[in-house]
């Protein structure tokens, strides 16, 4: 049996290849899984539950097809799906995890994020995330009609490709010491993260401990995940 950690899938419909490699995953993968993470920016953008179509109808019947091969689902939000709803959990059955989670897989222990918590020398973004995660400014959100979150969320979308191409891509980066200091809070010396769309396997030492920090890739060049079985991990694209 396999666990499976996934992120930064970025569904939407104008890019169904998502949707159709999250398929191709379960239907080599999903017959040997017990459980499958979701760390996060599962979909490109989330702009309220009403806003209900054939792609995420599609979506929910793929999630309940993993379900009933009897794969345990769990979700942590990440910054495009931070108002996916409790309701939308109830559908997928999904369970949803704090950021971050600590876990053990298979007798190791392991610390999940989606990882924008951890890129704390991006002050603009921090200020961001501060401001979109305040209920207040969501439920003011939500509260506004469908079409103009819509417009909402794709100028949001825009503004943050423009950011990503012109900030030094270091600024945007995990910091090192933040995820030390989370690793050491939570007695683990594995992160594994999304987020940043730089796929990688960082090793550090430090104070004679080593500590890695794996890092997922995104989903746009077809599906990636992190396979984790009882005698070690791989990827698998
Ligand atoms: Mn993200």
């Amino acid at each position: 049996m396999s666990i499976i950690v996934i992120s930064d899938l970025h569904l939407n419909p104008a890019e169904p290849q998502g949707l159709a490699a999250l398929a191709t995953l379960r239907q080599k993968w999903a017959a040997n899984c017990s459980d499958l993470y979701i760390l996060g920016d599962f979909f490109e953008a989330w702009v309220g539950d009403d806003d209900n179509n054939t792609f995420i109808e599609a979506t929910v019947a793929e999630l309940q097809t993993w379900r009933k091969l009897g794969v345990k689902l769990y979700f942590m939000r990440g910054n495009r799906d931070f108002l996916l709803s409790k309701d939308f959990a109830k559908r997928v059955d999904w369970n949803e995890l704090s950021d971050p989670y600590a876990v053990d897989f298979y007798g190791i222990p392991v610390l999940l994020s989606h990882g924008d918590l951890l890129c704390s020398d991006d002050l603009a973004y921090q200020r961001w995330r501060h401001y979109a995660n305040s209920p207040w400014l969501q439920r003011l959100f939500l509260a506004l009609p469908l079409w103009l979150r819509r417009k909402i969320a794709q100028s949001a979308r825009q503004k943050s490709k423009n950011y990503v191409e012109t900030v030094n891509s270091v600024k945007m980066d995990i910091v090192t010491d933040a995820a030390l200091a989370w690793l050491k809070q939570a007695h683990r010396n594995m992160l594994v993260h999304g987020h940043t769309h730089k796929p990688g396997y960082h090793l550090c030492y430090r104070e004679n401990q080593a500590f890695t920090r794996i890092t997922l890739s995104d989903w746009h060049n077809g599906f990636h995940a992190l396979i984790w079985e009882k005698d070690g991990y791989y990827f698998t694209f």
